[in-house]
């Protein structure tokens, strides 16, 4: 069993102030897999203090060698690769191949794609060239907690942790206390690539201890959180008694609208998108909309597509979809895949319980339901499991009105070969990211929600700018 109790705290690892130990269980086997410790307040303050101490000399240091340490972390943690893939694994339940693959892949993607944003990016630069006396200042904004789940954990970590950098904030990161290994191996990654001490820290705890002593702690200047809208109000409104600046990925119920003219594979790529990371993805295609037209042969094609995905522990090499990250989250799903049943909702493949031959372990069956309306819990309600929920509509406005009804605006999908059509639907939904006929956004993009999914956005230099105030000087003399 792995013991990892310390924290990383102004360039050093040190033990936990009072002993709190808490098991991570790997979801695979329901086996405990390490112990960590849980912080208190008085590693919380140790971590803020070092990140306060920290600021004035990071936020004076040139961009180009923060952009340095950030190249030379980007390289580190590309040597470090399997011992991340393995512990992502082990800790919260991604195939092994897709934790090599995309898990691990989308922290480089994004800790390169802040170096080449941060190089364009205009940090200093006058107004317009009418106003040669106004200059306008980007200044990072000051000490920052970063709050991370255990769902694609280093992608969230990087889009943090490498725009925080790069625009000279300090930070403290606190990781979900399901998946704290990965986090901790890429603190020694921090350390290695040589950012200086208390510029990066690492408290482990669970939401109402860290993580609600970062959100209200007066020295820390904005929270940059990804995980539930649940616990994203819960951190607006501690974080408004000090009016931190907030910055929040929340949760998400995708609309993948097929019209009948989609291609031939769009079916096939909404389940297996659904279905991908065992639908722990904010950006899910939770709900398939889908023409009347086309609806009977889509609703067996789906639900033939879902029987033959496969089920299996992430230490297996292959493309099976692996456990749920915990107990918690496998008895949340299997009362949404009852409710789905109780409410109406015809059950046309998966369903509660575990697959054949897994009785061990967080497994839940691929699911598929046809004949969903808007209005039942598993078309409202972000169930974050393997369950795909398929509505029929008749007309282009009908798929944008219950595409729209829903507390959400992350992701939407749409599958056309009208162009035009493409377009219109694009302007229309009401979410931060849409993407068309399985094109995925390019490098830079920013990710991030409207409405209940949240506010900011992540990635590029959206990314970066978020961690930055704006000053507007008059009267900047000629130098
Ligand atoms: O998330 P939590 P949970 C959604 C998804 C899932 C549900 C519950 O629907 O089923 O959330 O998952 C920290 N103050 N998403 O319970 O609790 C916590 O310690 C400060 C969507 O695991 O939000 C962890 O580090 N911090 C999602 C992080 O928040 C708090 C990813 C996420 O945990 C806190 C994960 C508090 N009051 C779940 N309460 C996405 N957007 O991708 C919790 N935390």
């Amino acid at each position: 069993m792995i013991e990892k109790r310390d924290f990383y705290i102004n360039g050093q690892w040190v033990s936990p102030a009072e002993p709190n130990d808490f098991e991570v269980i790997n979801p695979s086997t329901e086996e405990p897999c390490a112990v960590i410790s849980l912080g208190s307040e008085a590693d919380t303050n140790a971590a803020v203090a070092a990140a306060k101490a920290a600021f004035p000399g990071w936020m004076a240091t040139p961009v180009e060698e923060r952009i340095a340490l950030v190249e030379k972390l980007v390289e580190i943690y590309e040597s470090r690769a399997e011992d991340l893939a393995q512990a992502m694994s082990m800790e919260m339940g991604a195939p092994i191949n897709l934790s090599r693959t995309s898990q691990v892949g989308a922290g480089s993607w994004h800790l390169r794609n802040f170096i080449a944003a941060a190089k364009e990016f205009k940090f200093d630069a006058p107004l317009n060239e009418n106003a040669p006396n106004d200059r306008i200042i980007h200044e990072p904004v000051g000490v920052c907690a970063l709050i991370t789940p255990w769902n694609w954990p280093m992608n969230q970590i990087t889009l943090k942790v490498g725009a925080a950098a790069v625009a000279g904030c300090t930070m403290v990161l606190k990781p979900s206390e399901q998946s704290p290994l990965n986090a901790m191996i890429f603190a020694e990654l921090m350390d290695e690539a040589g950012f200086p001490a208390g510029v990066f820290n690492l408290v482990n705890g669970d939401g109402t201890g860290v993580g609600a002593q970062l959100t209200g702690h007066p020295d820390v200047d904005m929270v940059s959180f990804t995980g539930s809208t649940r616990a994203g109000i819960a951190i607006s409104q501690n974080a408004a008694q000090t009016l931190k600046k907030v910055h929040l990925e929340l949760g998400g119920k995708g609309a993948n609208v097929i019209f009948e003219d989609a291609d031939e594979k769009a079916v096939k790529r909404g389940v297996l998108h659904m279905m991908q990371n065992t639908g722990q993805s904010c950006n899910a295609p939770s709900r398939m909309l889908v023409q009347k037209g086309i609806y009977d042969r889509v609703v067996s094609e789906a639900a033939e597509v879902a029987a033959k995905v496969e089920v299996g522990p992430a230490d297996k090499e292959g493309r099976h979809i692996g456990p749920v990250v915990n107990e918690l989250q496998w008895n949340k799903i299997q009362d949404l895949i009852q409710k789905g049943i109780d409410e109406g909702a015809k059950l046309v493949a998966g369903g509660t319980g575990r697959p054949d031959g897994l009785n061990k372990g967080y497994y839940v069956k691929p699911t598929v339901f046809a004949d969903v309306n808007n209005q039942m819990t598993i078309a409202r309600e972000e169930i974050f499991g393997p369950v795909l929920s398929i509505l029929p509509f008749e007309t282009e406005e009908e798929a944008i009105e219950i595409a729209n009804d829903t507390p959400y605006g992350l992701t939407n999908y749409v599958q056309t070969q009208d162009g035009a059509r493409a377009n219109r639907m694009a302007r229309a939904l009401r979410s931060g990211m849409v993407e068309m006929n399985g094109k995925s956004r390019s490098a830079g993009s920013p990710f991030g929600g409207m409405k209940q999914s949240g506010q900011g956005r992540e990635g590029g230099k959206w990314g970066i700018e978020d961690f930055l105030e704006v000053k507007a000087v008059g009267g900047w003399a000629a130098e």
